[in-house]
């Protein structure tokens, strides 16, 4: 694998036009006051977001063990195995997360740096985002513009939770359902991924997620998947998924 010194000068300035605008931006990628490291989420090496919020702050609709599971253990280890994968990679490691996500599926990158990175850094940028869109504390619904284009793309906010329901009880085994913004249409849609695949690999933007890997219900909720899906209605910060609908539409 070999990125050009040309490709290398585009992706930079295409990186820096990104600023601001970035999946991570904000709060995610601000380390703790008190962290003398020097990692971030989305910048090699890659390293944990701060969850947050406590690991028993989602009871009872997500469990603290399962939380501290799914954070200290599954997102670790993506963020291991990415920064693993790219050790031998200098050029990879000068992309932030977003980029390198756009890139994982051109010619650049073969296997099997491609499957490590679409799984590793894939799961990496999931889960910081999913830890952002369930954490406590915001709106308990969509409001203003992001409201009013979601009833218009689905109908109804009803018929949106029913669509996007049965897009995460539908997808089989280990996987994703997503609300994401897609700039190649300009219009909010549903879909669903297997694994880790990020909706960033072919340019589709997340506004809202559900992990629907079992590791992210099974202490709680065993095979009852839709039960885990009819709680995450009660855990969404619709005020940060606005957020992210807003820096979406205007990137
Ligand atoms: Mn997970």
């Amino acid at each position: 694998m070999q990125v050009t010194r040309r490709d290398a000068i585009k992706t930079l300035g295409a990186s820096a036009a990104l600023l601001g605008l970035n999946l991570f931006a904000g709060k995610l990628s601000a380390a703790p006051a008190s962290a003398a490291s020097s990692k971030t989420a989305c910048a090699y090496p890659f390293a944990l977001p701060p969850l947050g919020c406590a690991f028993d702050a989602l009871e009872p609709h997500i469990d603290a063990r399962t939380m501290e599971i799914h954070y200290t253990k599954h997102h670790q280890a993506y963020v291991t195995n990415a920064n693993n994968a790219l050790a031998s990679q200098p050029a990879l490691q000068k992309l932030d997360l977003k980029e390198l996500l756009a890139r994982i599926n051109g010619d650049t990158i073969s296997e099997p740096l491609r499957t490590a990175l679409r799984n590793n850094a894939g799961g990496h940028a999931n889960h910081a985002f999913f830890w952002q869109i369930i954490a406590p504390g915001g709106s308990s619904a969509p409001s203003g513009k992001f409201a009013d284009d979601i009833a218009a793309a689905f109908d109804s906010f009803d018929s949106f939770k029913k669509q996007f329901a049965a897009a995460a009880t539908a997808r089989f085994g280990s996987g994703w359902a997503w609300l994401v913004y897609s700039p190649a249409t300009g219009k909010l849609a549903i879909t669903s991924s297997a694994n880790q695949d990020s909706p960033l690999l072919t340019g589709d933007v997340p506004v809202l997620g559900i992990d629907v890997w079992e590791h992210a219900y099974y202490l709680k909720y065993q095979n009852r998947r839709a039960d885990y899906i009819a709680a995450f209605w009660n855990i969404v910060n619709w005020t940060r998924a606005g957020e992210f609908y807003s820096a979406a539409k205007t990137a």
